[in-house]
């Protein structure tokens, strides 16, 4: 079993409920979570002219190799009527595999660690939440250390469990 960190989005229709549908599909297709951040409301990026997001990071455990992995999550994102119209627009949800366990993977259908997490607060701040000493294999800086550099992006952090 490895230890992986998914990064789950939705900034159309029932945010909350798309969280929660993914969440259980993931659990069906044998990606066990073990732990959930708090839901946090994001300011968009890349494009910014679109809703906000909720996002959340979730920590499974998973026997699925890197690109099963992503074909379920591909699958599960399509059963729940994703479209790909603009390319980082709007999603009524988006799973992103952020981590693998501490491996390093460049293939030209998934790179892990996710290539833009470093940038992005909607990430590191409920990284930083689950799993504050988790290093970022690439540059071994931890979860913590690499919200700390960040400035820009407004995020919320939601009351309550997820
Ligand atoms: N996902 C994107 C692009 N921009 N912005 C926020 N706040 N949250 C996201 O999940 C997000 C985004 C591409 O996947
Ligand atoms: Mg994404
Ligand atoms: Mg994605």
């Amino acid at each position: 079993m490895k230890t992986v960190y998914l990064g789950l989005g939705a900034n159309l229709g029932g945010r909350e409920q798309a969280l929660e549908t993914a969440r259980g599909l993931l659990d069906r297709e044998g990606v066990r979570i073990r732990r959930g951040s708090s839901l946090y409301e994001t300011e968009p990026m890349d494009v910014v002219n679109q809703p906000w997001f909720l996002n959340q990071v979730v920590e499974a455990e998973t026997a699925l190799f890197p690109l099963q992995l992503l074909s379920r999550t591909r699958a599960i994102e399509i059963e729940m009527g994703r479209k790909r119209v603009v390319a980082k627009g709007p999603r009524a949800i988006d799973i992103d595999i952020l981590f693998y366990g501490r491996f390093t993977i460049d293939s030209p259908k998934l790179s892990v660690p996710h290539p833009r997490f470093r940038e992005r607060r909607f990430v590191l701040a409920p990284m930083a939440e689950i799993a504050p000493d988790f290093r970022d294999p690439v540059s071994r800086r931890s979860m913590r250390e690499l919200l700390a550099a960040l400035s820009g992006q407004v995020v919320r952090k939601l009351p309550g469990p997820a």
